[in-house]
């Protein structure tokens, strides 16, 4: 059951694609005042769970700590903090009351969820208006999927974009990138695709090539095309201000970019230096915006990701003026400590303030709208314009895009990657823990830069990060400039990634068939353990292991220098230890506690009895790939099936019937599917 309430008057964010009727009462469970702005508070039993908000940091329970929906470029995703690049305000409690809240409103929301005090969750929006949602259910898992039917399907990627992808801030030339390539075939390590971040540009100006290190961009883009691998541009929000750049006089013609409250166009400092925001979220701007990125399909790339679009600001001429201003005073002054302080803070301070998101104005549907109000909705209208103008020229093909920041809604649209972490042993964990709620919250094409954004990466965090990597839709190694190379290559043994890579390449089947069946049927792909056990008191604890499509559990080790960890069985499964693809040794565990040794070398999966993971042999690139051929493990003791959802993984004909084949594995362990040879590993109980 869903209740929508319109509160104060809400900007429409097209979250919601749904009808759903509006509902007078509130559930008396809530107290809820409208005097103030809105409050939202409830009382937590004691063993309440409470699921959700997407991208933040933190526990799969959120409980503990307070959160805030504004999009925020976010460099430090550490437990002190409260929002990160995303703004996902869906939660579910799960205990004596099970309710999901959907906050739909563009602007500021808190979440105090045990903050405050232990046993209360409080929702505020201090401006009041929005559009609430409730909704019930028997469980929290028939919440998320009735949010999922609520807010639309989600968006399908091409099958190429689960190929193992390859980025770092700082391929300068040509020449470069070839390297990296040559060092993955030299190695014979599979590689899907290569990001090309920023140094592509010229003068980091979107939608243009820096022709001195890109000479032959679009030769480029075709040679390695016919290798198998795709370029990745990345696209930024902000447009540089620059005589005779057509996206800037063209956008300064038209008026699409984002004004000052005189009318004048609002500046701000960002890559190229003072730039212009789109104004994305007026219909005609956003079009034109989309549009542009025709340039890159007219050369056949084939994926973008959507960059800085909270969106991020360094500076601003205000802001910068109070940084002087304020120099200025402090110059020769003995400066006490609070005015130190003051003044080693001021640069810091100019980077993505508030002040400045409330400088600058919308014209949304003909109206003048403050950023602040909308300022969540950024990414979000950034990424549907991308997303449709691609439409627009690209049609019949589907074509890998994902944003950095973004609001329920946009997951129809792309994907999202989570943005700038660190190589830091505790972000493997947060990588797991944010993946069932993006999921919760829509987004099923998501990932996290493997390895560590920032900081310098080891060999070993590397391969337990891939080891958890291997199964998120988005695999892509990633890194700021300035740090250590983490190409697989780098490392002594590459042979070590080959390996690993190749169990990614052997899963595709299976994890493209979980994700494209969750997309078709607004489902999760990865799930709390305590969704599918609810009513095991020990399932309902663990936040260091994952249910992952229909049949299987993840556990991956995230600590350094371990040779294995703790896991809990919610039942009898299978444990498969890949050390490759065609190299695995499988053991049957009782439900129950395990320590499981896992070598840096292996990547182990647990299989639910009665189920099995079909796989196939790796090969360089997804284009290459056969799973004509598949080879099934688990445990059974008694006729079990798997449908597997195969489509051409390309263009949009999707979920038809005949995308699935249906694997037969009889009483006997006779196993048969239409069109496929298959090997029976299945251990007979
Ligand atoms: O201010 O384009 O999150 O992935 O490498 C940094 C450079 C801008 C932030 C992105 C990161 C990317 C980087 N960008």
């Amino acid at each position: 059951m869903v209740y929508k309430y319109l509160i104060g008057n809400p900007v429409e964010t097209q979250a919601v694609v749904m009808d759903c009727p509006v509902s007078q009462e509130y559930p008396d469970y809530f107290s809820i005042s409208t005097e103030d702005g809105f409050l939202m508070e409830t009382v937590l039993g004691e063993q309440d769970l409470v699921y959700g908000l997407g991208e933040n940091v933190r526990g799969i329970n959120k409980r503990g700590w307070i959160y805030e929906s504004s999009c925020c470029d976010e460099k430090d995703h550490d437990e002190t903090k409260s929002a990160l690049y995303s703004a996902h305000n869906f939660l579910i409690i799960d205990g004596v009351q099970t309710v999901g809240i959907f906050i739909d409103t563009p602007g500021d929301v808190v979440f105090d969820i045990g903050y405050t005090r232990l046993d209360r969750l409080s929702i505020r929006v201090s401006d009041g208006n929005l559009r609430l949602y409730v909704l019930e259910g028997d469980s929290a898992y028939e919440i998320a999927r009735e949010f999922r039917r609520m807010t639309g399907q989600s968006y399908a990627a091409p099958r190429w974009a689960f190929g193992y992808q390859q980025s770092r801030w700082g391929y300068g030339s040509e020449e470069e990138v070839r390297q990296v390539v040559k060092g993955y075939q030299e190695n014979h390590i599979p590689l899907d695709a290569i990001g090309m971040d920023i140094d592509y540009m010229e003068r980091y100006k979107d939608f243009t090539v820096d022709r001195t290190a890109f000479p032959d961009f679009e030769g480029l883009v075709k040679e390695l095309k016919e290798e198998g691998i795709r370029l990745v541009p990345i696209i930024d929000a902000a447009v540089k201000i620059e005589e005779g750049y057509d996206v800037y006089e063209e956008g300064i013609e038209k008026g699409y970019f984002c004004k000052n409250e005189d009318g004048s166009v609002f500046e701000a400092g960002v890559w190229p230096g003072w730039t212009h925001f789109p104004d994305v979220l007026n219909d005609e701007a956003r079009q034109w915006f989309g549009e542009k990125y025709k340039m890159f399909l007219d050369m056949e790339i084939e994926g973008f990701w959507n960059d800085m679009n909270e969106p991020a600001i360094f500076y601003s001429r205000e802001e910068l003026d109070r940084v002087w201003e304020k120099i200025e005073g402090y110059k020769n002054k003995n400066l006490n400590v609070d005015e130190f302080f003051d003044l080693e803070g001021l640069f810091p301070a100019c980077l993505n303030n508030r002040r400045d998101y409330e400088r600058f104005y919308h014209e949304m549907d003909g109206v003048k709208i403050c950023h602040k109000q909308v300022h969540n909705l950024y990414g979000y209208y950034m990424t549907r314009a991308a997303s449709q103008g691609i439409e627009k020229f690209r049609a019949d093909k589907r074509t890998l895009l994902f944003s950095r920041s973004s609001y329920i809604g946009m997951h129809r649209y792309a994907g999202i990657w989570t943005g700038d972490n660190k190589a830091w042993w505790s972000h493997i964990l947060l990588n797991l823990k944010m993946l069932p709620s993006l999921n919760m919250c829509g987004f099923l094409y998501v990932g996290a830069d493997l390895g560590g954004f920032a900081g310098d990466c080891t060999k070993d965090l590397l391969m337990r990060w891939i080891a958890l990597g291997i199964f998120t839709p988005l695999m892509r190694n990633h890194a700021r400039r300035n740090t250590r190379r983490k190409e697989c290559y780098q490392f002594e043994n590459p042979g070590d990634f080959r390996n690993l890579l190749k169990v990614r390449y052997a899963l595709i089947p299976y994890l493209y068939s979980e994700y494209m069946k969750a997309v078709l049927e607004d489902d999760l792909m990865f799930r709390p353990l305590a969704f599918d056990y609810r009513s095991d008191d020990r399932a309902r604890k663990v936040e260091d292991q994952l249910m992952l499509g229909k049949d299987l559990m993840i556990a991956p080790v995230y600590e350094q220098n371990a040779d294995g960890r703790y896991v809990y069985l919610p039942e009898d499964m299978v444990l498969v230890r890949f050390r490759s693809d065609e190299d695995y040794s499988t053991e049957y565990l009782e439900k129950g506690h395990h320590y499981v040794e896992v070598k840096l070398t292996e990547v182990p999966v647990f299989i639910k009895k009665n189920h099995f993971l079909p796989v196939c042999s790796a090969a360089s690139c997804t284009d290459q790939m056969d799973t004509g051929k598949m080879t099934l493990l688990g445990a059974m003791d008694r006729e079990i099936s798997y449908r597997l959802y195969e489509d051409d993984g390309y263009t949009q004909e999707i979920g038809n019937e005949s995308h699935i084949t249906e694997i037969w594995v009889d009483k006997e362990g006779r196993a048969r599917a239409a069109g496929k040879e298959l090997v029976n590993r299945i251990l007979q109980m």
